[in-house]
């Protein structure tokens, strides 16, 4: 099949006559499987193997660990009887959900795609030979209500320890949700939610299914940058809608970074007032409240970055002496400030208050402090740096010669000085967070690993420009692991690129790496917002995040992007039928939903 591919490619650059005509190739849709082979390489397929691709009907996204359906058993759903039955333990997080799916099934539930194709080709059932099954769904008995059991108490939050495991029974006798705590229940509600499908005569069906499910990695995320484009909340509500339709847990809000800074604080208000975009393009307390809440109805974390010491240029335009200055030789260079200022002990005393008052506003365990791409140029330019590393060295207090050329320079190890402060800061947080209920948890970009920077071992480094070697030597250091090399989604390309996201795995033995998995919580995809805003952001992010969802959540073995891309069609019409606005990422394509 390979070599037919080659030939295929050479007859399309060679012969101009094999290309489709215009009107013709605008009505031919093409294959799943044509991409991949090489989906690097677009492949111009075989006239005879161009078709719409099949999506399917009623199927799960992410796949569920164990999953079994049967074909020809369906019940129906009455949309004025059917219930969910919340049994022994029940709160607002379940009640809730159980109103928002009952919504979603009756309202928002998508046309059955495989009827639907042979009702838009023209077809008719009998011709096709699925008389049986037509019957099949003229008969389906009455499936009225589904039992929600949830064994152990609410929790308050969602954390790195909630159980989010289920069972799922769809039965003629009787229908069930069982969970150990009320995040399998929403999990498993959201599956249910999935496989009901709308048939041509509008009545709601669902095949008889059983489910039992649980995520692969802990720590499923979502990167949202909120500093390069301000993300009214109204944007924020559908990535976390759409991260709970896809199973993901983490919201991994980058809040603040160089270009602005939206964080409303109370103990230092003119960050925002002189660092937002504008004062109103801001993130209240309130707002923040609103959003950790829609989240936790949802089962979703969010951890939020304040990055330093790097990406602060935005702190600077209220607090210039936080901020390292930049010096040309023995010169200060006017208006060139660098990373935070290490060798003041206001940088530090700064910190601790205004992390104090972070600590308080977001509730989750984990806190992440950045760390990246922090210019350390500015740091070895500066003489009070300098002086601080001297002392770091055991060196004398000496004034150092400061030619840029000076190779002297260069014998001075600045990567102490990120150690330095990295190691302070992080004390100084683990006191203040010792007094919340869960202390608090740390995690780093992978800078902190390139420099060696050795903190204590319950710290996550966030991989995001290293392959599996990076991974192990993380986990050789001690610390976990949250990997995100391979999901920067806001690097975009044309062409079918998702399967690119789809096979990629934090945890890939292939290159000969023997990975620790219990070292590995997960992984984020990376929704960098240079080129977003609020008109694009969910456009670009789904489906694409969908890949990695599917990755985190699913068994090692669910690789077969043919299938996939199957129920990746499906979903994204159901996602569209939620009325999230999502893109497109996998060419020609249809989707039948509410209102359309
Ligand atoms: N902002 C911050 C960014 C990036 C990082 N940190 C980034 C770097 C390279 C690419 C995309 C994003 N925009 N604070 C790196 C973690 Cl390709």
């Amino acid at each position: 099949q390979q070599q037919q591919q080659q030939d295929n490619r050479a007859s399309y650059q060679t012969n101009q006559d094999s290309l489709p005509k215009k009107e013709e190739s605008m009505r031919i849709m093409w294959d799943w499987s044509d991409f991949l082979i090489n989906y690097e390489q677009y492949v111009m397929p075989e006239q005879k193997n161009r078709r719409a691709p099949q999506a399917t009907t009623g199927e799960p996204w992410p796949m569920p660990q164990y999953y079994t359906t049967k074909r020809n058993k369906v019940y129906k759903i009455n949309r004025d009887k059917f219930q969910f039955r919340i049994v022994k333990e029940s709160c607002d997080i379940v009640e809730k959900a159980v109103i928002r799916y009952k919504d979603y099934i009756i309202n928002d539930t998508i046309l059955d795609m495989h009827n639907n194709l042979q009702y838009a080709r023209g077809s008719n059932f009998e011709d096709l030979g699925v008389k049986y099954e037509k019957e099949m769904y003229r008969r389906a008995p009455y499936l009225d209500a589904v039992t929600v059991k949830i064994r152990r108490p609410c929790a308050k939050l969602p954390s790195d320890k909630m159980d989010e495991s289920y069972d799922l029974f769809v039965k003629r006798k009787a229908s069930y949700i069982w969970a150990n705590e009320v995040w399998g229940a929403i999990r498993g509600l959201e599956t249910f939610s999935q496989l009901v499908f709308r048939g041509v005569d509008d009545e709601l069906y669902i095949k008889d299914t059983t489910i039992n499910d649980y995520p692969r990695f802990q720590h499923r995320g979502i990167l949202l940058d909120s500093s390069r484009h301000f993300m009214f909340k109204d944007v924020i509500f559908d990535v976390l809608e759409a991260m709970a339709m896809n199973k993901m847990n983490v919201l991994h809000w980058h809040i603040v970074d160089d270009q602005s800074f939206p964080y409303q604080s109370k103990v230092y208000p003119d960050l925002s007032q002189k660092g937002a975009y504008h004062p109103s393009f801001v993130y209240s307390h309130e707002d923040i409240a609103e959003i950790i809440d829609y989240a936790r109805l949802r089962g979703i974390r969010v951890m939020p970055e304040f990055d330093t010491p790097g990406h602060t240029y935005s702190w600077g335009l209220s607090r210039p002496d936080l901020l390292t200055q930049c010096y040309q030789g023995a010169h200060p260079v006017n208006g060139y400030l660098g990373p935070m200022d290490p060798s003041k002990n206001e940088t530090y005393r700064f910190l601790k208050n205004f992390f104090n008052e972070v600590m308080h506003v977001f509730k989750d365990q984990y806190l992440h402090l950045g760390g990246d791409e922090v210019p350390m140029t500015c740091w070895s330019s500066n003489p009070e740096v300098l002086k601080l590393l001297n002392q770091l060295e055991g060196k004398p207090d000496q004034p150092i010669n400061l030619q840029n050329n000076d190779p002297y320079m260069y014998s001075y190890e600045i990567r102490k000085v990120l150690e330095y402060y990295e190691k302070r800061l992080t004390t100084d947080l683990k006191n203040i967070g010792s007094k919340r209920p869960n202390g608090v948890r740390f995690v780093m970009w992978q800078e902190i690993m390139n420099n060696n920077v050795q903190l204590p071992n319950d710290t996550i480094i966030q991989i995001w420009q290293g392959d599996m070697g990076d991974v192990q030597r993380a986990i050789d250091m001690g610390y976990n692991v949250v990997y995100s090399t391979c999901w920067y989604l806001d690097l975009i390309e044309y062409g079918v690129k998702w399967p690119k996201y789809y096979n990629c795995d934090p945890v890939d033995t292939s290159f000969g790496y023997q990975i620790n998995e219990k070292k590995v919580l997960g992984g984020e995809a990376c929704i960098w917002a240079e080129y977003l805003d609020n008109e694009n952001l969910m456009t670009t992010l789904w489906p694409r995040a969908s890949a990695p969802a599917e990755r985190l959540w699913s068994n090692k073995e669910v690789r077969d992007v043919e299938a996939a891309g199957k129920r990746l069609t499906e979903h994204r019409c159901r996602m569209l039928s939620r009325g999230l606005q999502v893109g497109m990422i996998s060419g020609p394509d249809y989707c039948l939903r509410r209102g359309r």
